[in-house]
């Protein structure tokens, strides 16, 4: 018998609703469900992954059974066991190397918003590792430590094309990374005429839509933010009023900047100093300005902590911060908070102080204060992500045994040879390892190398719940459509089962994944099967709260900083020993043999990161990964569309395709994520993983990271280009 499900996508962060036609506990079709997220059926269509559900619920390449390697790693060979094996025997072995070497040996590994996380940081947390490697260093933790530190919390930025007056899109590309609701209000945006001002070395599509193009140099943006600061001060544009009443150190402001002169910055930008001038005006008279940024600068190594303060003080001092149309500041979920169900609070300092290297910020240290500080207005950041262990620590622990020998993995949603910086060294961390336990839904060159490979259930065959990591009020998600297929199950499942065999059944009281879920709903009155009508949990959002009155005291709220205001001029940063003002860092120099500049990481409909490479019907509407140059820079180098080149760092070198197109000179662009499943999946090929990987240039030493937050440079890295 056929029935409808309400269900949703799982294809990208944003859990679109579908309605699933089931028969016989099998999904046999998909379309887009307009009572939920996006709420418009049309913007789904322009999506090209969701119709690949049924084609992807049983892809002939799925894993469907645990397995267990019989031969040498890398070799290919496994036998099919059963849970019940796979648990026992991944536990036994963990129990021994615990007692051998301290719980601290064993690491996780995840990766972007692919699955809910805390079940694994829950594990962790019992099992007493602080040794998780994530995804965050690059992606999320730079902007949410230091919008915290400035305002006391973490902000969402707005875009509505009606309120809001000019757009200021930085480092971000939704043309290919937001195929969802975020890119068709952009495409409003662009048609009202108002500035839409985007700041990237590449002329995207979105790019294409602006009235302000700014092709600045790779790593160069904190200079070009102070020096947008500079003339919203000297022009005296910003908002007096805010200025005066809430922000602190407006005076030390207008001293650092005085000489980000927009001269000084064409210089060290490329952009040209007028135009600096013309945005700055546009950005600050145009409140409401929505300020979007991406991972353009938060890939920039030591350059981007500065980039994000600088841009938090812009949005700030130009009357841009918490109001309608600009940002808000997100609210404490009413839900249990992600904080809560890792369990932080039961990591104790002796396991604490076993995490690796000295960040300032990404520390359990760093994390406390922040936490005294946002408790002022009772809010509670995630603990484990913005922990996370710096990526490289953890595979020189496991190559070195130093500072302790790290001897077991256990990788989740995630395909770290792909897409953790430095390939190659890690393909030397993974083969060194006791224990490596991969849970997937595809074979990966990482899970190729793993001793288990654990079938996980994908989109549509469990439930669904996002919550930005309990760092605002909103959840959304959704009920699973059917069983899981095969022997697939849950991530859940996977933790809660290991964790019961590890003496940690008190924690893990609840079933299963739903009555987890149904748990953390309660404290709103909201019922698990009310919240999958909607597929959304939220309130509506209230602004300018720092002048909300305090019934205790009858003062306003303010913010929940040292000073109570924004810190412009930053007493929690200066404490813990960072800048306190924004302060450009030294680029790593273009040398005589690696002279043009290097971006890893292009992303491109319809591929998201290393996933979806095994499906024909995507590979055919984009069959090569690229290298991006100018016409300027391929004359120079004497290369030609269409060629292939290398492309090499002191790390590393990979081959691409070349195009031409139009972005900075003397900048290479190219795609990550790239590998080839139809190829071998045993050594030497490994799935095609040093084809055309982009992080086998990249690297995410430790020396050379930022110091606060570990963050390592993926754009801005000397290289060099010829034809193969
Ligand atoms: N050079 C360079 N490197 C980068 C970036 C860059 O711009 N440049 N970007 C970085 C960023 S921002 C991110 S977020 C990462 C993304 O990198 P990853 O998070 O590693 O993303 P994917 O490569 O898509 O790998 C996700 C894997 O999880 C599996 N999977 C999906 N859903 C589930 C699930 O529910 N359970 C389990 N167990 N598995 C699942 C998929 O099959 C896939 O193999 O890459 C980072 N790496
Ligand atoms: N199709 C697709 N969609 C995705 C993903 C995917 O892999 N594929 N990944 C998902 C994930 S995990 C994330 S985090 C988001 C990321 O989404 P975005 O932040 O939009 O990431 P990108 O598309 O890489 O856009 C970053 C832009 O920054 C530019 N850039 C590079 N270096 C610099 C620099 O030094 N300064 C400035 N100003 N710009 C620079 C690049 O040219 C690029 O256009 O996308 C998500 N969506
Ligand atoms: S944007 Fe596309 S891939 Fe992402 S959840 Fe929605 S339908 Fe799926
Ligand atoms: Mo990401």
């Amino acid at each position: 018998m056929k029935k409808s499900v309400k269900t949703n996508c799982r294809f990208c962060g944003y859990q679109c609703g579908l309605t699933a036609t089931v028969e016989n506990g099998r999904v046999i079709g998909v379309v887009p469900d307009p009572t939920q997220y996006p709420g418009d059926a049309k913007i789904q269509r322009g999506c090209r992954r969701w119709a690949l559900v049924p084609e992807f619920m049983d892809h002939p390449e799925r894993i469907n059974h645990p397995l267990k390697r019989v031969g040498e790693r890398g070799s290919g060979k496994w036998e099919r066991i059963s849970w019940e094996q796979a648990l026992s025997e991944i536990a036994e072995k963990l129990s021994a190397l615990k007692d051998r070497f301290g719980p601290e040996t064993l690491s996780t590994c995840i990766g972007g918003p692919h699955a809910v996380y805390w079940p694994l940081h829950r594990f962790m947390t019992l099992f007493g590792s602080p040794n998780n490697v994530g995804i965050g260093q690059i992606c999320w933790n730079p902007v949410t430590l230091i919008n915290s530190a400035t305002y006391g919390w973490t902000i969402d930025n707005e875009l509505d094309p009606e309120r809001t007056n000019c757009a200021l899109c930085w480092g971000v590309n939704q043309a290919e990374s937001d195929n969802s609701l975020l890119w068709e209000r952009i495409k409003q945006f662009s048609r009202t005429g108002k500035p839409l001002i985007v700041i990237d070395p590449r002329r995207t599509r979105t790019a294409a839509l602006a009235t302000h193009w700014l092709a600045v140099r790779p790593g160069t943006d904190a200079v070009l933010a102070l020096g947008f600061i500079h003339v919203v001060i000297a022009e005296q544009l910003y908002d007096k009023e805010f200025v005066d009443i809430w922000c602190h150190g407006f005076e030390q402001l207008a001293e650092h900047v005085a000489s980000f002169t927009p001269q000084y910055v064409e210089s060290i930008t490329g952009i040209k100093a007028e135009t600096v001038a013309e945005v700055a005006r546009l950005y600050a008279a145009g409140s409401p300005s929505s300020l979007l940024s991406g991972r353009g600068i938060d890939q920039i190594g030591r350059n981007s902590v500065p980039t994000h303060h600088a841009l938090a003080i812009l949005r700030a001092i130009s009357g841009n911060l918490d109001v309608k149309g600009a940002s808000h500041l997100t609210e404490m979920p009413d839900f249990v908070p992600e904080l809560e169900l890792e369990l932080s609070g039961q990591f104790p300092e002796s396991l604490r102080s076993k995490q690796l290297g000295d960040l300032k910020l990404h520390s359990y240290r760093a994390y406390e204060r922040l936490q005294q500080l946002t408790m002022q207005h009772g809010k509670r950041l995630p603990m484990r992500y913005l922990t996370s262990a710096q990526p490289n620590l953890v595979w020189q622990a496991m190559l070195t045994d130093k500072p302790y020998p790290i001897r077991s993995l256990i990788v989740m949603a995630t395909n770290p040879l792909l897409t953790q910086a430095d390939s190659s060294l890690i393909y030397e961390a993974l083969k060194s390892l006791d224990l490596l336990v991969v849970l997937e839904l595809f074979p990966t060159p990482t899970s190729m190398l793993a001793d288990y490979v654990m079938p996980s259930a994908g989109a549509l065959e469990r439930a669904l719940f996002e919550t930005k990591a309990g760092t605002s009020n909103l959840i959304y998600g959704g009920a699973k459509a059917v069983e899981p297929y095969y022997e697939r199950r849950s991530d859940f499942d996977f933790w809660r089962d290991l964790g019961m065999r590890l003496g940690q059944e008190e924690f893990w009281p609840w079933e299963d994944f739903e009555a987890s879920l149904e748990a953390t709903l309660a404290p709103t009155g909201v019922s698990w099967e009310t919240f999958c009508q909607f597929g959304l949990y939220s309130l509506p959002e209230e602004y300018k709260k720092h002048e909300r009155i305090d019934r205790h005291n009858g003062k306003p709220a303010g913010f929940a900083t040292i000073s109570g205001k924004v810190e412009l001029y930053n007493e929690l940063l200066a404490e813990i020993g960072g800048d306190p003002l924004p302060s450009p860092q030294m680029l790593q120099q273009p040398k005589e043999d690696f002279p043009l500049s290097l971006i890893t990481g292009a992303r491109y409909q319809p591929f998201y990161a290393s996933s979806f490479r095994q499906f024909a019907s995507l590979r055919s509407v984009h069959p090569e990964p690229w290298a991006e140059v100018n016409s300027g820079t391929a004359a120079i180098l004497g290369l030609k569309d269409g060629c292939r080149v290398w492309v090499e760092t002191e790390r590393g070198k990979a081959r691409f395709t070349l195009k031409v197109t139009e972005m900075c000179d003397n900048t290479v662009s190219v795609e990550y994520g790239w590998w080839y499943p139809e190829m071998s999946a045993s050594e030497p090929a490994l799935g095609g993983v040093w084809g055309a990987n982009a992080n086998v240039l990249t690297n995410a030493d430790y020396e050379t990271a930022d110091p606060l937050i570990g963050t390592a440079t993926y754009n801005g890295i000397p290289c060099r280009v010829w034809g193969v």
